[in-house]
């Protein structure tokens, strides 16, 4: 990039209100990148010519090869416009719904998004799921209906039909928003009514509608996408041409002289022009009148594509060139394609970027309207109150909403993710291609040299002239073209001298965005981990410390200094000395600080982000080994970077020491693999078949006997199932009951745990997955009691777990889950999971795990010893079932004795009947939850016990956290069992004549079809359905390959099945 647009754009990061930090988002293939090509060649980066065929910000060969965009990028442009100068900070993001917690890195970023629809697909899964990600993080929306082409071109619709068509599609999106802002409206509503005194007063009709107090900021406008309201452009990215009605009415008001302002209310809607009465009318659908955007608008472009695409009428096109003012080259004019002399003439007329830019600057915030009610969502983790925070910790808040690049304002920076860049990509390392001047300079210079050394070698030989002739004019040495001018960092020192090493390094630079201050290079800060608690931190802290101070360890938190801040450029990046507040930029030198996403500030107050939404769960699993059984530490490392490198990729080792790689699909899979290959460990590696999820559950025992003929095909299974768990040998020591109770003794005999398996109603395990993140907050808080401070939860989630309580009550009816909800104990596996353990033993009362709904609140309410350990027997034990080894799914396992036989100690003993003992001190308490350290704590601070806590079998929480397990696993095993299976949705679109195919795919793969509709306005079908994940691997190729690319389902994780 040019020294000047380079310099431009450092000063315009100064000016915050002229900043538009912005993403692109859509469904697959709806043209963002194309789009982007556009913006991008509107600043000279590319030629324009080339836009929407180069695919700028696909700068992976994978993705140029695919087509489809992987990572999201960001490019930083300018655009004048009238007396003003914008910077916009574009990030484009892919839309394949295996790539979307990278939409979600970046839509966290920025303050507004560009949302393309595609004309002819309108609204697709990924168009709901992308403005449902930008209404979660409170950013605004414009729209582009993209691929106006198609209509004409490909559906030939005539102008009118285009028009109705188009109105539908803005419905479909604007009915979407709707339902966001309805939930969040009613939701706002509930929050101001509890949080007033008494729920039964101002209840009256009138206030229903009353929630203006806590939305007068936003102004409804905004929210629904009309082309009159300016957050709309018609567009096809394609061939160069894009326009809101802004550009129409501007130039039929100065050839029809009406008045900007009435073509601005009346180009778009149902109005007409009335010839004789030269006015505008209303009402052109029932006269059966063209309305106003058919005739003015419309017809135009309709007639331009007749003359040039379909026609090519030379005379017609060269009339239009003369009357719309635009310049055609004359190659252009006789290209044989003509599409290039339409893009030529388009692209003139109605330029995209122009249209796109002028709405984005006009309609998007800059980065100091962010809204109140958005920085305290960033600002307060989870369920946490934003009220409850620290003082200093809520006083960020100002310097939020102030945005200020003064010094003395604290820097506030979030890091969404990481990712990799070769280290020859680096402004340090990199050979920029040279100016024209510079080439020219160049030229001159080694003309000299040249010349000299001609004149040299006619009079000796000289050794130094064979170095200078070394130098190639486009080729000039690293120190020539550092950008940095002012000396080589420490880094380059090193790629000198080891240049061959440090070739292959990767290096990782964070995609970040400053909130508050100016980042300098050579800063030092605080590095806060998702996990960091400010409060935690303050009280361990010296008042007015800084990150220069040498300071105790904090959780969470670690200091370092930024040393290189980048511009980032695309495939480009750019060194830059400082980023004002408000700007996104690239920080390197981060990888050893931060793994995936952190939150960088000066002040120990700042709190870390709120974590971003991820809405895809990654599912599909493979174990990955090398080629090479010695390469295993390079695949080892590899797996280590490339887990940083991806927002949502998932290393595990399991326990046989295979290593697992775990991604959100297909696409993502082989994408991680290629990364791993050819990148991150650059071995050959070999993946396994993708590894299938499965749940483990238990179902109802089948009441029908064996000799009964009319058992259904299902009960059949359970009743083999049923004579195959007859034969089943419980190992020694294990009793079972009739009724199915389980008991179970500890080695030492100390301990006996009676449990029963029960399958949960399908209403109730559904509601257990879907509250996962209340469930976790209801533990966190447990937690926080336990070491006696009560975490304060907002009053929004309070309700919700009140209302998830009462969800639960109402499907756990009947005299077998009598008190059911009160008596839970548990949910696993890790504390969060779709199971219950329940506590049904009469003799033993604990605190609720609804503890935090109760009123009273008492910190610290000694529990009995031991109870840690039943809990995480039951987390282990649902954790990985005894079917295959993986996780439990809808079971209640019950716990309905426990009795504890302790043997008589002396003298502290009296107060037990060696039946029932009642926790006092702290020491047990915490060896309980420290169950396989517990030895070491009972041997130096509590002899009370020696022998029960440890013995010839081992620590004896341990031992009852094994047996806990076990008789789960027992308990489990004495229920007819079943497997569930893994279920994707997809939605497949595809026209009539390839249906059958598409149905015989989705049969042959054990599909199941939900749904299949019209989609209005065109010849496609739309098709939902269900398919198992096992079953789906190669899915979307072979209905690719079958309709030769006309259908391309999305696979999306939905739920499991028996
Ligand atoms: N007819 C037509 N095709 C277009 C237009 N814009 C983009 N395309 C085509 O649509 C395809 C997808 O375009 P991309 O820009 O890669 O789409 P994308 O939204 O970036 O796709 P992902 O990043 O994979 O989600 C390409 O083949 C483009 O040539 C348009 O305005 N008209
Ligand atoms: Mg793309």
């Amino acid at each position: 990039m040019g020294h000047k647009s380079l310099a431009t754009i450092i000063a315009l990061q100064r000016k915050t209100t002229n900043i538009r930090n912005l993403c692109i988002l859509a469904h697959v293939d709806h043209g963002k990148t194309t789009l982007a090509d556009s913006l991008v060649a509107s600043n000279g980066i590319i030629s324009s010519r080339l836009a929407g065929k180069l695919r700028y910000l696909d700068s992976r060969e994978d993705e140029q090869i695919r087509g489809i965009t992987m990572k999201s990028s960001a490019i930083s442009l300018h655009f004048p416009l009238g007396m003003n100068e914008y910077l916009i900070n574009l990030i484009d993001s892919p839309g394949h719904v295996d790539f979307s917690s990278e939409v979600s890195t970046a839509v966290r970023l920025c303050d507004g998004a560009i949302v393309i629809v595609d004309a002819v697909e309108g609204v697709c899964p990924q168009t709901q799921v992308v403005l449902r990600q930008a209404w979660l993080e409170n950013i605004r929306p414009v729209l582009v209906i993209n691929k106006i082409d198609r209509l004409i071109v490909e559906l030939k619709l005539t102008p009118q039909e285009a028009y109705i068509h188009l109105k539908k599609i803005l419905e479909q999106v604007n009915a979407v928003t709707g339902t966001l802002f309805t939930s969040k409206v009613m939701e706002e509503r509930a929050e101001k009514e509890s949080e007033k005194q008494g729920p039964y007063e101002n209840s009256g009709g009138e206030q229903i509608y009353d929630w203006s107090a806590g939305l007068e900021d936003t102004d409804d406008s905004h929210l629904y996408f009309s082309p009159d309201q300016g957050n709309v452009v018609f567009a096809s990215a394609i061939d160069g041409w894009g326009f809101s009605i802004h550009q129409f009415a501007q130039i039929y008001s100065q050839k029809m002289g009406i008045r900007v302002e009435v073509l601005l209310k009346t180009l778009w809607g149902d109005f007409y022009l009335n010839a004789k009465a030269k006015k505008i009318m209303k009402g052109a659908q029932s006269k059966g009148k063209k309305p106003l955007f058919v005739q003015l608008v419309l017809d135009n472009l309709w007639s331009l594509y007749d003359a040039i695409v379909m026609k090519r009428d030379k005379e017609k096109v060269e009339k239009m060139v003369a009357s719309l003012g635009v310049k055609v080259a004359a190659r252009d004019l006789r290209h044989s394609d003509p599409k290039v002399l339409l893009s030529a003439v388009c692209s003139q007329w109605l330029p995209v970027s122009q249209a796109v830019l002028t709405m984005v600057c006009e309609k998007l915030p800059s980065p100091l309207d962010v809204a109140s009610e958005r920085v305290e969502k960033l600002m307060s983790v989870g369920a946490r109150r934003f009220d409850s925070l620290p003082e200093r910790t809520q006083e960020l808040k100002k310097a939020f909403l102030e945005c200020s690049n003064e010094d003395a304002a604290p820097v506030i920076v979030f890091v969404s993710k990481m990712f990799a860049v070769d280290s020859k990509a680096l402004p340090q390392n990199k050979q920029r291609p040279l100016t024209q001047e510079e080439i020219a300079q160049r030229r001159e210079l080694a003309r000299q040299r040249h010349a000299e050394r001609l004149a040299a070698n006619q009079v000796s030989e000289n050794p130094e002239s064979a170095h200078t002739g070394g130098i190639a004019e486009t080729a000039p040495s690293i120190g020539e073209n550092s950008t940095g001018g002012s000396g080589l960092s420490a880094e380059m020192e090193v790629l000198k001298s080891e240049p061959d090493k440090e070739e292959s390094k990767e290096h990782f630079v964070a995609f970040a965005r400053v909130y508050s201050g100016v980042v300098r290079r050579g800063t030092k800060v605080f590095v806060l981990g998702p996990k960091y608690d400010p409060a935690q931190a303050l009280k361990m802290l010296p008042e007015g410390c800084s990150s220069a101070d040498a300071l105790p360890s904090v959780p969470h938190m670690s200091c370092c200094t930024l040393d290189s801040l980048y511009l980032l450029m695309g495939r480009e990046l750019e060194e830059l000395e400082e980023v004002p507040s408000g700007n996104v930029l690239g920080i390197g030198g981060m990888e050893e600080w931060i793994l995936k996403s952190a939150t960088i500030s000066t002040s120990p107050a700042c709190p870390p982000f709120t974590p971003l939404n991820f809405e895809a769960t990654p599912i599909v699993r493979v174990a990955i080994e090398p080629k090479h059984p010695s390469e295993m530490p390079r695949l080892v490392k590899g797996m280590k970077l490339l887990n940083q490198a991806d927002p949502c990729a998932e290393v595990l080792i399991q326990e046989t020491g295979e290593h697992v790689l775990v991604t959100a699909g297909e696409v993502h899979l082989q994408r991680c693999l290629d990364d791993l290959r050819e990148r991150f460990a650059q071995i050959e590696i070999s993946a396994s078949k993708p590894i299938i999820p499965f749940r483990e559950t238990v179902i109802r025992r089948p009441k029908v006997d064996m000799v009964n003929e009319e058992l259904g095909k299902q009960q059949k299974v359970a009743v083999i199932h049923q004579s195959k768990e007859e034969q089943y040998k419980y190992p020694e020591g294990v009793q079972v009951d009739s009724s199915g109770l389980v008991t179970l003794t500890t080695p030492n005999k100390m301990a006996t745990i009676g449990v029963r398996a029960m399958p949960l109603p399908e209403e109730v395990t559904q509601l257990l997955e879907a509250n996962g993140s209340l469930i976790r907050t209801m533990e966190q808080f447990s937690l926080s009691m336990k070491e006696g401070k009560a975490l304060e939860i907002n009053q929004r989630t309070l309700e919700s777990i009140q209302d998830f309580k009462g969800k639960l009550e109402s499907h756990l009816q009947g005299r077998k889950w009598r008190d059911a909800v009160n008596r839970i104990w548990s949910f696993g596996p890790r504390r969060c999971g779709p199971n219950l353990l329940l506590n049904n033993l009469e003799s033993y009362q604990r605190p609720s795990v609804w503890q935090c709904l109760e009123g009273e609140r008492v910190p610290g309410t000694a529990l009995r010893d031991f109870d840690n350990s039943i809990i995480s027997g039951f987390q282990l034990a649902t954790l990985s079932g005894p079917m295959c080894e993986e996780p439990l799914m809808g079971v209640c396992l019950s716990v309905e004795r426990w009795d504890m036989k302790l043997p008589s100690l002396g003298s502290h003993q009296d107060s037990m009947d060696g039946e029932e003992k009642v926790s006092d001190g702290d020491s047990k308490q915490k060896a309980a939850q420290e169950p396989w350290g517990a030895a070491e704590a009972y041997g130096s601070h509590n002899k009370r016990w020696p022998d029960v806590s440890v013995d010839c079998y081992g620590p004896f929480s341990g031992q009852l956290i094994a047996a806990m397990k076990e008789a789960c696993r027992h308990a489990f095993q004495h229920q007819p069992q079943r497997l569930m299976a893994a279920m994707y949705t997809c939605e497949i679109m595809a026209t009539a004549e390839v249906l059958g195919r598409v149905y015989g795919v989705l049969s042959k793969r054990e599909g199941r079809i939900l749904q299949e509709e019209m989609k209005e306005g065109t010849d496609m079908f739309i098709i939902k359905a269900v398919l198992p994940v096992a079953e789906s691997f190669g899915f979307a190729d072979e209905i690719r390959k079958r309709t030769s690319g006309l259908a391309s389902p999305q696979l999306v994780f939905s739920h499991w099945e028996k």
